[in-house]
């Protein structure tokens, strides 16, 4: 049976938050007393190239100071079960095996689950089927190469979740990523987004954490912004490393 549900639509890293009524069939992925949580958001994290000068995020002035070099989409909202995801390699470049971007993707996972010691993600399929669809909840975590509109753009994460009410009923539910392929992408160039680099990062935002753009944590994995050849993010930092644990302690 379809069931209206109020999303909260935000975009992180963008320039609008706005709410709309949106028709889902994901009710019967739910887990009983959804209604007490409050409504399934989505939250999407735009990730950008860095420029000479970029314009500092209208949504980062919002987020609450912090010494430490981390953020969360909500405190407590993480992945409370372990769930498999699928990664569509085709179209992420022409000189690489389906395999070895398979792999590179795969990297991003590990990084995480390493600097936090557990489990988080489930595991993972090499599907050249699956598509990128941000607009539903479809039970299904994907990592696909296509085009995006915007072409500073590198990558687009979507994760949906329970991100209000008490911590403790807060929770992640789903993820979709885009690699935008108006960029070249590789596991070894110089003149190249990297792969691992960047699916490192998403995993981060599909992990439950948040964008970084203050300069003193532009080591991060989790800073905000890349360039092409960019491979420092493959590997996690102080404060990323203190975000996962935290969440996943
Ligand atoms: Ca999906
Ligand atoms: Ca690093
Ligand atoms: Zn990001």
């Amino acid at each position: 049976m379809k069931r209206i549900l109020l999303l909260a639509i935000i975009t992180v890293s963008g320039t609008f938050f706005v709410s709309r009524q949106l028709t889902a069939n994901a009710s019967q992925n739910m887990p009983k007393g959804i209604e007490d949580r409050g409504p399934l958001s989505k939250v999407t994290f735009i990730h950008y190239k860095k420029e000479k000068e970029n314009a500092k995020p209208p949504s980062a002035g919002n987020k609450k100071k912090t010494d430490a070099c981390y953020t969360f989409i909500s405190a407590g909202a993480k992945w409370k079960k372990l769930e498999p995801y699928f990664v569509n390699p085709l179209n992420a470049s022409t000189s690489l095996s389906n395999n070895a971007v398979y792999d590179a993707f795969n990297g991003g996972v590990t990084a995480w689950e390493n600097g936090s010691g557990k489990d988080i993600f489930g595991n993972g399929t090499l599907d050249v089927n699956v598509v990128y669809d941000p607009d539903r909840v479809d039970d299904k975590n994907v990592a696909a190469f296509g085009p995006y509109g915007d072409s500073r753009v590198i990558a687009v994460t979507t994760v949906w979740g329970y991100f209000s009410g008490p911590e403790t009923w807060r929770e992640i539910v789903e993820w979709d990523m885009l690699f935008n392929t108006n960029f070249k992408w590789s596991i070894s160039s110089s003149d190249a987004m990297d792969i691992q680099n960047i699916a490192t990062h998403e995993m981060g935002h599909s992990a439950g954490l948040g964008d970084l753009y203050t300069t003193s944590c532009s080591i991060e994995t989790m800073y905000g912004y890349s360039v092409n050849g960019e491979t420092s993010k493959r590997t996690l930092e102080t404060g990323d490393i203190a975000g996962i644990k935290s969440l996943y302690n």
